[in-house]
């Protein structure tokens, strides 16, 4: 297998990047158990208690799973730009689950019990609340709305209010005052971020996880924060950044997601990204 791999044009030169790891932690990715497979992800049971290898796979998903398509190179470039989004928030006091890149990949994350929600925070209005509520895509918001979705695929991940999980008992209130504080925090984090570079944060999605320190519990980013989960435009242009670029047939995923980890720095300026190749 090893034999087989191919690299990405930029991948050599990508700051800190060891990849090919030492035979050692190839041999304990032989043996480790999976522990569940997303659509775009798949975790293995960490080489500590406490902790998962989360492995990014180049599946893209759309519309609950009716369009699907395997993008060469996804899986890599949503690893670091994952990676680079967590360091950032762990550094100014946001915490998350994230503990260290492992090699293209995959990355060292902090088990935790996820909050079956998927938490939205939005700028402007795209996608679905255009749509419900008849708004222009690109309206500016009169202040960031945070939405939450009950995270099932069955039911095709429905909009619920803080009433829904009250009663159903899927956070508590204490709960929902700190995923509100966590979601804000972030959203300023990566609005300025991006702002930065010339890109606009429109709305994005995270996943909120509970850790245990010491038998108290405490709430932390989880999953992913990657072009998969936000919308991203071109301040200038309005150019689509983002997986809607997949989801609406817009060109090419790979050369919009390199766009953003270029502007960011996490790959070269000079990188150019003809067409990533498969990896496993
Ligand atoms: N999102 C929601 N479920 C999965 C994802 N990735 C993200 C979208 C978008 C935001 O949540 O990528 O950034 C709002 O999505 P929608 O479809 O509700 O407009
Ligand atoms: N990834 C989800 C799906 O497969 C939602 C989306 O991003 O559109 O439907």
């Amino acid at each position: 297998m090893l034999a087989t791999l191919r690299r990405l044009p930029y991948e050599g030169a990508m700051r800190g990047d060891s990849f090919p790891r030492p035979s050692l932690e190839r041999s304990h990715m032989a043996r480790r158990n999976k522990i569940y497979e997303g659509k775009a992800k798949i975790l293995y049971e960490g080489p500590e208690p406490g902790t998962i290898v989360q492995y990014f796979k180049d599946d893209a998903t759309a519309f609950n799973a009716q369009k699907k398509d395997v993008i060469e190179g996804k899986g890599v470039l949503n690893n670091r730009l994952s990676e680079f989004f967590m360091t950032g928030l762990n550094q100014i006091g946001v915490p998350t689950h994230f503990i260290r890149r492992l090699n293209m990949r995959e990355q060292l994350v902090r088990a935790c019990e996820i909050i079956p929600l998927e938490i939205i925070v939005r700028n402007f209005a795209a996608g679905s609340m255009s749509k419900r509520l008849g708004i222009e895509e690109g309206t500016q918001l009169p202040r960031p709305i945070v939405e939450y979705c009950f995270k099932n695929d069955e039911l095709g991940d429905p909009l619920v209010t803080e009433e829904h999980i009250a009663a159903f008992g899927w956070a508590s209130q204490q709960d929902m005052d700190d995923i509100l504080s966590l979601a804000l925090r972030v959203n300023d984090y990566m609005s300025g971020l991006m702002y930065g570079v010339g890109i606009k944060l429109i709305d994005f999605k995270i996943e909120i996880g509970r850790v245990y320190e010491n038998d108290y519990p405490r709430l932390i980013v989880a999953d992913e924060i990657s072009p998969d989960s936000c919308r991203l435009w071109d301040i200038e242009t309005g150019q689509k950044l983002d997986k809607d670029v997949f989801r609406r047939d817009l060109g090419s995923l790979t050369d919009a997601y390199s766009e953003v980890a270029r502007r960011l720095g996490v790959i070269p300026k000079t990188a150019n990204v003809i067409k990533p190749t498969l990896i496993n």
